[in-house]
């Protein structure tokens, strides 16, 4: 059986739904909502759930516990889509490289990636085998959804994930990892473009085991020229969407670079469904550049959540104007939400969205 075929139908509801008809720019009787990192600290259910697994790496590692938190934002607040709980960095991790999160600093790599001795080393894992955790996961999160709630499924672009093996962890400035595209070209193309094969296996991967869209985060394509983000970025993230395309056609794919607002055309000429938009795009803009070809996902600044009940209805209701009437538009946030947002400003977020977002 293909992914086509089992995935396919729009009598599937989890498929006849409002996302998945947004993301086909299909008519809706409302704006679909869901906000990245919508499981997360700043919920007091997944901070219990968190002290309870001890460590990210356990609470990610742990199908029962991933799929809890996976679940929570979607019983308190009804997201239109859940999103599988996991991280971008645990692909590179099970190719051997050793990731941990210290309490208070970021994630560390034990063994970085900066020789062609090391790229060529890399393994391409099998992902049911070396991931069989989050594929678990995604199948017990499957069953546990709401009839009629799509799962998101995800990775990281080969350029972000690159940034963290390649510096070893988080960075600011990116040396290493711009030296080696400035340095060593073909060596930088090459691991691209394995991180892409072995991105794009762990993403179909996840669609067999019942993740109904995929989204890709360059979180960190915005830092690179608009050359480098061609030849590095963007051609490894197309490279996956060929892949996508070819073996699950059925299964919508969202690009989210961040910083990225003058690459719109080029990212929709990659064949995805849509983009994400952060703050620094106007949504109304991009869909008169792109609208034609895909849908728009976005584009709350998640800073208008810290401040008060009247700015961010007003700031939500802004988002909602500025894409305009129809369809095509995924309420979301510009980037993740942040650990210190209260739980009753979500809810104003999210009620705006029902009222005002209404076709
Ligand atoms: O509980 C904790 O303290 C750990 C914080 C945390 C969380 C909640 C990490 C460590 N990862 C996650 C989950 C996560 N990460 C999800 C889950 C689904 C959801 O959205 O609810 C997703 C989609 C990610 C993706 C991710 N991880 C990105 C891309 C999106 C983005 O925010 O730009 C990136 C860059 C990462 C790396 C990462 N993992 C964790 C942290 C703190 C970071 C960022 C480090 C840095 O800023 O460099």
């Amino acid at each position: 059986m293909t992914h086509d075929s089992r995935n396919n139908s729009r009598n599937n509801p989890r498929h006849d739904c409002r996302f998945m008809r947004a993301l086909r720019r299909e008519p809706v009787d409302r704006t679909p909502m869901w906000m990245m990192r919508q499981a997360g600290r700043y919920l007091p259910e997944y901070r219990a759930t968190r002290a309870r697994a001890g460590d990210f790496m356990t609470l990610a590692g742990t199908p029962e516990l991933a799929c809890e938190v996976t679940l929570q934002p979607i019983q308190r607040f009804g997201f239109d889509a859940a999103i599988l709980f996991s991280d971008i960095l645990i692909l590179p991790h099970e190719m051997g490289l050793g990731l941990g999160f210290t309490p208070g600093e970021g994630p560390k790599f034990e063994r970085t990636v900066r020789d062609v001795a090391t790229i060529d080393a890399l393994p391409r894992p099998d992902p049911n085998q070396a991931c069989g955790y989050v594929m678990d996961a995604v199948r017990l999160i499957r069953r546990e959804l709401p009839e009629g709630t799509p799962l998101i499924g995800f990775a990281g672009s080969p350029w972000t994930v690159g940034t963290y093996i390649i510096e070893g962890g988080s960075s600011r400035d990116f040396k290493h990892a711009k030296a080696l595209l400035m340095e060593q070209p073909e060596a930088a193309e090459r691991l691209m473009m394995h991180l892409a094969e072995s991105t794009a296996d762990y993403l179909l991967a996840q669609v067999e085991a019942g993740a109904d869209a995929l989204m890709l985060f360059d979180s960190w394509g915005g830092v690179l020229s608009p050359a480098h983000f061609q030849r590095y970025s963007l051609a490894s993230m197309a490279r996956i969407v060929e892949r996508l395309r070819e073996a699950a056609p059925e299964i919508p794919v969202i690009l989210f670079a961040k910083g990225c607002g003058q690459h719109l055309e080029a990212m929709a000429a990659t064949g995805c469904q849509a983009l994400g938009l952060d703050w620094t795009s106007s949504l109304g803009e991009a869909r008169r550049r792109v609208g034609d070809r895909v849908a728009l996902q976005g584009n709350l600044d998640p800073v208008v959540l810290t401040t008060s009940p009247k700015v961010i209805e007003q700031a939500t209701r802004d988002v909602l104007d500025d894409y305009g009437p129809g369809a095509g538009h995924i309420f979301n946030l510009g980037h993740g939400i942040t650990p210190e947002v209260p739980t009753e400003h979500v809810e104003v977020l999210v009620e705006t969205v029902r009222r005002y977002g209404r076709h």
